[in-house]
């Protein structure tokens, strides 16, 4: 019995506590009524611009963006106890007004763009003039205004409380920096508990900023808008110091530099043709001419590169833009930024580009691509590198049942893109210059149900001791992520075949010259490669290293396997042949002028007809590579590529040197604006 009144009491007690703990909590909240008003209101009007701009179930379930945005509010709250009780709305009132004008500024942007606003297109008006208009007219939807409810529901709840004597307490200044560090402390524990939550892929993703509704998604309105008025000042900060010396650099590294100028066999032979050209989304020289089973991978790029000319020593010379990157050296002949993405940070840059000169040359210049227009910050830069139109997904029927991975699949997209080119021909006439980006190649590679039937294992046909036949097959790429990207490619190649037939039949590959290169490797697995080359069949496993037909795959091997094709075509078989000097996408654009009649004296690469075997081909991270050895510049180590070869000293360090200067000098070009005629004048 005394045991039973004691768990009583217990319990009483307990209740008792809970009353006391509540009657707390509420007097915490009555006593910061104002700052909790201010959270929620803002908190809510960030989770509806969220939910009226992107409905997905993703971003409902999602409570990382709703941590960040409460993190934010928090912090920006907190300050508002620094001041005397009196003051403190005012402080909340600029605030909330602030956070409000980010989500309807944001709601209208997204009607528009389907995507956020950045602080960086304000120095864009010459862009976003031809849509002016339209904006004005949209301004008054419901939507946009929805979230100055928030705002009202804190100005009345000021009102209410200013009534009840609310604002009468006075605070000391001990008291009031008190309740500010509480709250930051209180700021900082969400923002752990946000960071702990976040894999180094979102991180990777916020630096970048320009997957924006990717940020948003995940790491709130505010935080995205913050971080974005950040990245869009940093170009600006580079490049006010160190102008003089970076235009003196540049004018000495022009008049120095050997231009491998002049013409040959291919000059001018395609001046005036139409042109077609194919970013094929990661699309590796390893996989051409590779079969499974007697079935080719790419049946129609070997076909290419046999009927036209194959540069077989391709290589693509991407940052952390990859896509982008490469856009950028094929058509300007400068590398990658050092910090930042040139499409992201430096759109407003003045670039001599590939589409321009088709222009002056008076095509009617045009690109592709079935994403969404602000992907890579394309809708500006195409603009920027001259292309008059950018067909973007907004111009493109997308369904759930014609995607793959990414969006839209590039049968799809091609079928769509020949309706564009036919109208184009009609109203632009001819020629033209036109670039279709393609994106089902794009890793992860696992929608593989969609990529139709494509085995990449080992099959063999065994006698049985009855004598009776019996086919099994061995594993070997099956379930592996390279196994995977065969299976992506060959449904891509599909894809470009049939878009070369449709081409055909509609006229189109006449007085056409059709050009395609791959933009950049798969970001694949070494250990896959590894076993590409070395499985044993026999025991349906990857060889030991110890196995004296083990075939070495090392870091140089990998480097080497991210080359990419590069191939031109014209339906006549007008050029042929292998070109095997070692290239990079920084060579297109000479190579290419050379062929159609253009050049730009800018131009960092050198046409490949010109300097033969004497070319070096740079990557970002300083690494570079010649037909006879591949450095590695992390390392200061190499590898011979030719048995036989001696290399001197000296010929690594002249190369070492030029390596420098070309990715400071590109550097430089973009972050100063070197090229822009307008800074001439000025000077
Ligand atoms: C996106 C596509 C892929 O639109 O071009 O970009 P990537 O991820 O390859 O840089
Ligand atoms: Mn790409």
């Amino acid at each position: 019995m005394k045991k039973k009144i004691g768990k009583w009491k217990n319990k009483f007690i307990l209740a008792i506590k809970d009353i006391k703990k509540e009657h707390k909590i509420k007097k915490a909240f009555k006593n910061n009524a104002l700052f909790v008003t201010f959270v929620l209101t803002c908190l809510l009007n960030a989770i509806l611009l969220r939910f009226f701009t992107m409905p997905t179930l993703e971003n409902y379930l999602s409570f990382k963006p709703i941590i960040a945005d409460l993190g934010v509010i928090m912090v920006l709250g907190s300050f508002a106890y620094l001041f005397k009780n009196k003051n403190r709305f005012s402080y909340l009132l600029v605030v909330h007004i602030i956070l409000t004008a980010i989500c309807v500024i944001n709601s209208i942007y997204y009607t528009f763009y389907t995507s956020f606003a950045s602080a960086s297109m304000l120095s864009l008006a010459q862009f976003i003039a031809p849509v002016g208009d339209a904006v004005v007219e949209n301004v008054l939807q419901l939507k946009d205004l929805v979230y100055l409810l928030g705002l009202v529901v804190f100005i009345f709840v000021h009102f209410r409380l200013k009534k009840k004597g609310y604002y009468k307490k006075i605070d000391t200044k001990q008291e009031r920096k008190k309740k500010t560090l509480q709250k930051l402390i209180a700021s900082a524990c969400i923002f752990i508990v946000f960071t702990i939550s976040l894999s180094s892929l979102e991180v990777g993703r916020f630096i970048k900023q320009w997957n924006r509704e990717y940020i948003v998604m995940r790491f709130g309105i505010y935080l995205y808008q913050f971080n974005d008025i950040f990245v869009s000042l940093q170009p600006k900060i580079n490049s006010i110091f160190g102008y003089d010396q970076a235009r003196k650099n540049f004018e000495e590294y022009f008049e120095e530099r050997e231009a491998y100028d002049g013409t040959n066999k291919y000059t001018d032979i395609f001046k005036g043709k139409n042109v077609i050209v194919i970013h094929g989304e990661s699309i590796q020289d390893i996989a051409l001419n590779r079969t499974f089973n007697g079935k080719e991978v790419t049946p129609t790029l070997n076909r290419l590169a046999k009927e036209g000319l194959f540069f077989s020593n391709y290589y693509s010379e991407v940052s952390v833009g990859t896509s982008s990157d490469t856009e950028l050296t094929f058509n300007t002949s400068l590398m990658p930024t050092k910090s930042g993405t040139a499409f992201v940070s430096y759109f407003d840059r003045y670039y001599n580009a590939i589409p321009k000169y088709f222009t002056d040359l008076g095509y009617y210049t045009f690109s592709m691509h079935a994403n969404t227009a602000d992907f890579w910050n394309r809708r500006i830069m195409h603009q920027s590198l001259g292309y008059q139109k950018f067909y973007s997904k907004e111009t493109y029927k997308v369904t759930k049942e014609n995607s793959i991975g990414l969006g839209l699949s590039d049968k799809s997209f091609y079928e769509q893109s020949i309706e564009k080119i036919k109208k184009i021909k009609e109203t632009e006439g001819e020629p033209f210059y036109g670039i279709l980006i393609s994106l089902t190649n794009h890793t992860p590679f696992s929608d593989v149900e969609k990529y139709g039937e494509f085995d990449v294992d080992i099959k063999e046909t065994i006698t049985k001791e009855d004598g009776t036949q019996e086919e099994i097959s061995h594993p070997y790429m099956e379930g592996t992520k390279l196994g995977n990207y065969f299976k992506s490619l060959h449904y891509a190649d599909e894809a470009l075949g049939e878009f070369l037939d449709a081409l055909d039949e509609n006229g189109l590959l006449e007085n056409t010259v059709f050009i395609l290169y791959g933009d950049h490797d798969g970001r694949l697995p070494k250990n896959d490669y590894i076993r590409l080359n070395n499985y044993d069949t026999k025991t349906d496993t990857v060889k030991d290293e110890s196995d004296p037909t083990y075939k070495e795959y090392n870091s140089y091997h990998y480097e080497l396997d991210r080359k990419v094709p590069l191939i031109i075509w014209t339906k006549d078989k007008e050029v042929q042949g292998v070109v095997s000097n070692t290239m990079g996408m920084i060579d297109a654009m000479p190579t290419l002028g050379n062929m159609f009649g253009f050049k730009n004296p800018y131009a960092l690469g050198h046409d490949i007809f010109n300097i033969k075997d004497k070319n070096v081909v740079v990557f970002p991270n300083g690494n570079w590579i010649t037909n006879k050895v591949y450095y590695n510049s992390q390392k200061g180590e190499y590898m011979l590529l030719k048995d036989e070869e001696v290399i001197s000293k000296d010929y690594i360090e002249e190369n070492n040197e030029y390596a420098e200067k070309l990715l400071d000098v590109s550097n430089d070009m973009i972050v100063f604006d070197l090229l822009n005629p307008k800074k001439e004048e000025q000077k």
